[in-house]
């Protein structure tokens, strides 16, 4: 061999270079538009990712929900789809699929995460209920709160420093949790609202440990434990690989267990199983199944649908199958670590360790100079636009929202631009660009002016606010 000093990144450090396990057959050209385009539609937009067009976007790191590419597999099942009002054979799939990786007994499909948030937070929550979770998420605290129910948050403090490396930052501190019961009485605790790789963390994981001890501890207690499965697959993947005992299990061995701790799930399967649409609902215990399979008539569909078609159930069914891949799984969060890691070396400030899903870059370590109400994390979503019309999301202070009770906006500890990655979407090469990119505007920082707030909607105001510089 040659002292090239051209090096793959298998290479650079110092391990043989894997690949993804699947080649492209078809492809989806992307428009490349000037940066002086760029900086008319993100007036345009209100210096709101969220209300770019997705045409004037180069890569679009938005989000990993409903972005997937789906498989040859999943498109053939899309012309199985059996599109009768009641008792598609689809639902059946579907129902299967979810029973055998996921291990509950009941399953009600929901047009997708928030629909099944929506009704599980209504069956299970009395008005003037506390629930107890690891850390909030934005749908499933608003839907707790619409049912009158109080979130609390009991993630373990590591959680909230982006510095932190601990291996398992998703976890619930059970200190927490029995300092709510010691005060409020178990009957005050609707249910334990417990997520895997936490989302607004940074995708951060909880061990099976953690998940063992809450199980005791709600069996001690009488309280229900319900999961947010939307990213559980990917925490699967941390609990193999960091959790002594797991290392020789499989990722579906791992998910099955994991569950086994919980009384039932709610799920946004546009994430973890490969869809561009869909969610579930699923419990063990048949009384709550039979009132939540009546609420889903009314606000959903039929229960052998709730609200997706036919072909869009065996879509699902397939990509579950899929998502529980080992192989799949490393090379989906393997992406996710790539872009990390380049971006570590160059000292660019972000949550660590890595997450599943995204890289959440810190925002208030970037921008010193701004105040958190001068909306860094929004600001730094926008200059990555103008810089190469990268597409990213807010996940600080616009997105945590107001306080019902005082109105203040809610002062969350992160201030994060999150980058998150499609499943099956873009290559290294993609991962390349973003990387320079987010390195152009980190050396930008001390000349980036800030944002206000010029327009808030009432509801998830991160959606649709409109912001104008400072
Ligand atoms: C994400 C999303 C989609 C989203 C939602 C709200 C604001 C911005 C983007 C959705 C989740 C999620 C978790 C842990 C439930 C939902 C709702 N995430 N739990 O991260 O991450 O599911 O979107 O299918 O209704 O971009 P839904």
């Amino acid at each position: 061999m040659s002292d090239s000093q051209l090096r793959t990144m298998g290479q650079q450090f110092g391990r043989r270079s894997w690949a993804e396990p699947w080649k492209i057959k078809m492809v989806e050209p992307l428009r490349m538009v000037d940066r002086e385009h760029r900086e008319r539609a993100l007036d345009e937009a209100g210096f709101n990712t969220f209300l770019l067009k997705s045409e004037d976007v180069y890569i679009d790191l938005l989000t990993d929900s409903g972005t997937s590419a789906m498989s040859d597999r999943q498109w053939a099942g899309m012309l199985l789809g059996d599109e009768a009002y009641a008792g598609s054979r689809n639902f059946y799939s579907l129902e299967e699929a979810v029973q055998k990786y996921y291990g509950y007994k009941h399953i009600i499909p929901t047009h997708q995460g928030r629909g099944a948030e929506h009704l599980i937070s209504r069956a299970a929550i009395k008005p003037g209920q506390y629930i107890a979770g690891n850390m909030y998420f934005t749908t499933t605290r608003l839907h707790q709160e619409l049912a009158g129910g109080i979130f609390v948050d009991v993630i373990i403090d590591e959680a909230h420093d982006p510095q932190n490396t601990h291996p398992f930052k998703g976890n619930v501190d059970l200190e927490k949790v029995e300092a709510l019961v010691r005060r409020e009485g178990a009957a005050k605790i609707a249910y334990i609202s417990l997520a895997g790789t936490v989302n607004m963390a940074g995708g951060q994981p909880v061990s099976m440990a953690n998940a063992k001890a809450l199980r005791a501890f709600a069996d001690k207690h009488g309280i229900k434990v319900y999961l947010d499965a939307t990213r559980m697959v990917e925490n699967a993947f941390f609990i193999q690989e960091r959790e002594e005992g797991y290392a020789n299990r499989s990722v579906a061995q791992i998910l099955k267990e994991f569950c086994a701790y919980t009384d039932g799930a709610w799920m946004s399967a546009k994430k973890d199983s490969l869809v561009n649409i869909g969610g579930w609902l699923a419990v063990n215990d048949w009384t709550l199944f039979e009132e939540l399979r009546n609420m889903v008539v009314v606000y959903e569909g039929l229960h052998t649908y709730g609200g997706l078609a036919g072909r869009d159930m065996e879509a699902l069914a397939i990509g579950i199958v899929e998502s529980v891949q080992d192989d799949h799984v490393r090379s989906r969060i393997g992406q996710v670590r790539y872009l990390g890691e380049l971006l570590a070396h160059w000292g660019i400030p972000m949550v660590l360790p890595i997450g599943g899903h995204a890289i959440f870059l810190d925002a208030r370590a970037f921008y010193r100079h701004l105040r958190q109400d001068q909306f860094p994390a929004q600001t730094l979503a926008a200059e990555l636009y103008l810089d190469s019309g990268i597409r990213s999301m807010e996940r600080g202070i616009a997105s945590a929202g107001r306080d019902p009770k005082t109105g203040d906006h809610y002062y969350p500890k992160l201030e994060l631009t999150r980058l998150t990655i499609p499943r099956r979407v873009y290559t290294q090469a993609h991962m390349d660009v973003v990387a320079e990119s987010v390195r152009a505007a980190y050396e930008q920082r001390d000349k980036t002016r800030g944002l206000k707030m010029v327009y808030e909607p009432k509801y998830l105001r991160f959606f649709q606010a409109r912001f104008e510089r400072l």
